[in-house]
């Protein structure tokens, strides 16, 4: 039995297209989705601003809490709760070059309305959790923008969240390239000295995606034990990835098992999820995969969660111990292989 807690988003189970090629699976309306994710055992669902107000740019602020609020009852209906909202700053034409460090003030302004708007929809679906994943805040040419401005420009834009809403968290989800060239908070560590410039960093933390650390080059279980270390792993969007290129956000594990096992046992370790924190997972599945079958990677990244969750709780550390002192680590090293092979 799981301690953790398991969140998801509608835009895992996606239409395929890539950066190469159009759409190969029809859409699955939101309603189906949110059935969908209970039934393969989930807690919660985590949202983009417009996968719950969808055209909100031409709504008003009233209509789109309504909105929210249907939602918020099909996600009750089903026994879900809500993670978090994230505004999508990147697909909209006013957000070609970044959101709140955007050259344009009329799109630094456009961004901060879906902030604000996203902070309603959270607050109508019942979460306290904003995420700020900075898809473009940063440069494809580098000289285009000031990179300390823009740095000082995104604590502006989070202070506004929080002046708006009193009990607003937000976590940034730091990823340090694509679809831009230099993000201006590529890492954990970034997030946090971020956070610490803000006008309350008590409510600003992160999220930690582990296809994002590797690209960084980084160990993601050594991110998500910085956060940790630092109270600020609010949300973690456990995946997979192989090695440094485009963006994979493969099922979780199926990469390196052991990078993987590691992530799980550090948040196991720590007693992750204590405070609510919920375990999301961002897998996408192939462009490949049939649409009968395009839930099948949450299914299996669940599946190979709970399995390591059940090995680092059998982690034997009177052994590791012995290992240490001795310095024995090739004897350590074959102790974990042993235990994530075995059955
Ligand atoms: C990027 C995600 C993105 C965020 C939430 O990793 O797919 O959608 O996780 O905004
Ligand atoms: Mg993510």
């Amino acid at each position: 039995m799981s301690k953790f807690k398991f969140s998801v988003g509608p835009w895992n189970v996606h239409e395929g297209a890539d950066a190469f090629g159009p759409p190969v699976r029809e859409s699955i309306p939101l309603t189906e989705k949110i059935k969908k994710f209970k039934e393969i055992g989930f807690d919660a669902v985590q949202f983009h601003d417009d996968d719950v107000v969808p055209e909100m740019n031409d709504l008003s602020d009233a209509a789109i809490k309504q909105k929210a609020k249907e939602v918020k009852k099909v996600l009750k209906d089903n026994g879900l709760g809500a993670e978090f909202v994230a505004p999508r700053l990147w697909m909209d034409p006013r957000t070609i070059d970044g959101g709140f460090t955007s050259n344009d003030p009329k799109d630094r302004d456009f961004a901060q309305w879906r902030a604000l708007r996203s902070i309603d929809i959270a607050n109508e679906l019942g979460c306290n959790k904003l995420v700020l994943w900075l898809a473009r805040e940063g440069t494809l040419c580098y000289e285009s923008k000031d990179p300390v401005l823009s740095v000082n420009r995104i604590i502006e834009a989070i202070n506004k969240m929080l002046e708006y809403d009193k009990n607003i968290h937000v976590l940034i989800e730091t990823k340090p390239n694509e679809p831009i060239d230099r993000s201006f908070c590529p890492t954990i560590g970034h997030a946090i000295a971020l956070s610490n410039k803000t006008i309350d960093p008590d409510r600003v933390g992160a999220l930690l995606e582990s296809a994002h650390a590797i690209l960084a080059g980084l160990d993601p279980a050594n991110e998500i034990a910085f956060g940790l270390a630092n109270k600020k792993l609010w949300s973690v969007h456990l995946n997979d990835q192989n090695g440094i290129k485009y963006d994979q956000d493969k099922t979780f594990g199926v990469e390196n098992l052991r990078q993987a096992f590691n992530q799980i046992k550090v948040l196991v370790e720590n007693n992750y999820g204590k405070n609510g924190e919920y375990v999301g997972l961002d897998v996408k599945a192939m462009r490949t995969q049939k649409i009968e079958d395009s839930y099948r990677h949450l299914y299996n990244s669940l599946k190979i969660a709970k399995i390591l969750e059940d090995k680092a709780n059998k982690f034997d550390y009177t052994f590791q111990k012995k290992c240490v002192e001795e310095r024995n680590y090739e004897a350590l090293e074959m102790y974990v292989l042993d235990l994530i092979m075995k059955g």
